[in-house]
This record gives structure tokens, sequence and C-alpha cells, in this order.
């Protein structure tokens, strides 16, 4: 049987603070029915694809904040997202898409589920581990707030790779895709690849947002004009979906949330398909609305797999303790001079 399967990104361009949110829902429909036109039968949406992204700004005001949350525990069926699912069942596309979440307890993640169409049901949530930026806005210079500290707290689902079938393919499950998630600056971080890749993971699925330009965040962007900025950061973002999805013999989806917010919050665009031997098998063009398909097939993971990564011949665990056991830097005395 084979293993081949069109997939897409779906790049949403901006949207503003007072943007309806009906509005933005109609575009990411736009988006997936544009998806399903090319073949496309699995959409990756951006991290937090129902808003703008909110985590720019601060709200001291509950009301505003709370706006921008999704409130039911099941989003296929909420009143404020479930068009999409049902557009989504339609199509008989499967789709992966970020959403702030509020639980019932309030606490509050942010978020990405997957949803099989063929099963008509979401059967995966991913909870994003890695939470940028700071809690306490900058004094000065309110242009650069990355404040996802303050309004998320970790991820706490860990990274557990999940099965779904293709959708049109095979109604048995024999055939099943291991997929994983990430949202964003996950995707910055080995470990978080290395768990899925652990778990046999074929396909990466991550929604993103991620500031153009951002001199308190970025390496060296003090000393960069926006327009380095800009294309410093495309570059560090395709560098790590192309050499995580290499290291770990894996097919990976990024799609973002691209252009220029409220006339001056830019994010990057850069939206990609990235093969398992980390080449870019198809990316976007502008900074806006836009679908970026590619077919690929799945058995092209095995070669890697199989031989420079395979797992269990060459890994050396005995060696890694410290990348468990501590956090942050401990840096090296002087000699380390053993047997
Ligand atoms: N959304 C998100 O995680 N963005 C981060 C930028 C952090 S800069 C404070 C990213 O890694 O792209």
């Amino acid at each position: 049987m084979s293993r081949t399967w069109k997939v897409a990104a779906a790049q949403l361009g901006p949207v503003h603070l007072d943007t309806p949110r009906e509005e933005t829902l109609n575009r990411l429909i736009e988006l997936l029915r544009s998806a399903a036109l090319q073949g496309a039968t699995l959409v990756v949406f951006p991290e937090l694809a129902f808003t703008t992204f909110f985590a720019r700004h601060l709200f001291d005001n509950p009301t505003c904040l709370n706006a921008f949350f999704e409130h039911d525990t099941n989003i296929s069926e909420a009143s404020s997202t479930k068009r999409l699912f049902e557009e989504a069942q339609r199509l008989c596309v499967d789709i992966c898409v970020g959403y702030a979440e509020q639980t019932p307890e309030g606490r509050a993640f942010n978020s990405a589920i997957y949803y099989s169409a063929q099963l008509d049901q979401v059967v995966a949530k991913y909870r994003k581990v890695h939470i940028p930026g700071t809690r306490e806005p900058h004094p000065d210079l309110a242009v650069i707030n990355h404040l996802e500290k303050r309004y998320f707290e970790p991820g706490d689902l860990g990274f557990e790779a999940f099965r779904a079938p293709r959708s049109r393919q095979n109604a048995d499950g024999e055939d099943d895709v291991i997929m994983g998630m990430l949202i964003c600056n996950d995707r910055r971080w080995p470990e978080a690849w290395r768990c899925y890749g652990l778990q046999g993971v074929e396909l990466i699925l991550c929604g993103y947002n991620t500031p153009a330009y951002n001199p308190y965040f970025w390496g060296m962007s003090k000393l960069m004009s926006p327009e380095m900025a800009r294309s410093t950061a495309v570059t560090q973002h395709k560098l790590v979906m192309q050499a995580n999805s290499y290291m770990n013999s894996c097919f990976s989806i990024a799609a973002g949330k691209a252009g220029l917010e409220d006339g001056r919050y830019e994010l990057i665009a850069g939206s990609c398909i990235v093969g398992p031997e980390g080449q870019i098998l198809a990316e976007a063009v502008t900074a806006d609305d836009e679908v970026v398909c590619a077919e690929i097939d799945l058995d092209e993971c095995r070669p890697g797999k199989e031989n420079i990564f395979n797992f269990a011949q060459h890994r050396r665990v005995e060696a890694y303790q410290r990348v468990v056991d501590q956090v942050g830097v401990t840096q090296a005395g002087p000699g380390n001079m053993k047997g």
C-alpha cells in the first residue's frame, strides 16, 4: 500500500486586535477549502489561529483577555470554532489547529489539537511546553512585549505521539501515521523532537507566531537592522525545522501567522513542509494567507530510522544523563581529563 499523503500548511496573514473572530474563522475555512481543492487531506494551521497573537499586549481587564481563549473542553463542538471542524468533516480533511485553552478549573494553556475527519473526533491534544517571553511588560518598549509567561502555564501533557489514519486512504487503521505536535518555541528544543523521535514519529505538526524583530530576545539582533533581523529569524526557523526533521528522520509541517499585525507587530512568514533528509519540500512565498502543499511519502522516513539514526543501535544513553538532570548551565571547570 502506498504511504503517500498530500499535506498542507495553512499560513494566515495578519490578524489585528479588533479583527472580528468570525472574519478570522472565515479566512481559516477559505484556506481549508483551498488546500482541499489542491488535494490535501491534512491541513496544519498556526499557533493561536483564531485570534491575533494577543501575547504582545497587556490586558488589565480579564474580560478582554478571556475573549481570546476557548472555554469549551471540545473546540470541535464549540460555537466559536465548530464551523471549521464541520467544513473539515464535509471535505474529509484532517486538521491540526492551535488555540488558547482555558480549562474548567481556570488553567490557561497554549494548545493544539488534531481532528481526524474519518473518525469525526479530536484524537490528540498537545499543550505547549516551552513558554517563551516574560511575565512583566517591558517598561518603555511595548512593541517588543512577548507576555506568554504571563498568560500561559507550561503544558502538562508531555510529548505523546499519536496515530491517526490518513483521511480517504483506509478505514481499518492498519496504516496509521505516527505524529506529534509542537507549538512555536518548542521547535527550537531538540529534546522535544527527540521525545517524539523515540516513539517512531513520522510527521511533526507545528504552528507558530514568531516576531520578526525583537532586540531583547534574538541573539545579535541589537546589532541588526529590522530587515536583517527578519531574515535571520526566518533562517533560524527553517534551520530548526530542517535539522530536527533530519535528526529524527521525520517529515514536518510548520504553519505560521505572518505579516504586520496592527501596523507595528511583524511576524515572520516561512511556513514550510520539510522532509526526513532535512530538505524543504515546499514553502510560502508571501507573508499573507497562503496554502503550502506537498505530497509526502512516509516510507521515506525509513532509511534514516534504519541507518544513521537507528536509535536502538547507536544511542548512548549512559552519556546523556546531564540532559535530564540539569536545567541551566553549569560551566565546565578547568581540565576534564578522565581515564
Ligand atoms: N510564539 C512563540 O513561541 N514565539 C517564539 C518567539 C519568542 S521571542 C520572545 C518563537 O520561538 O518563535
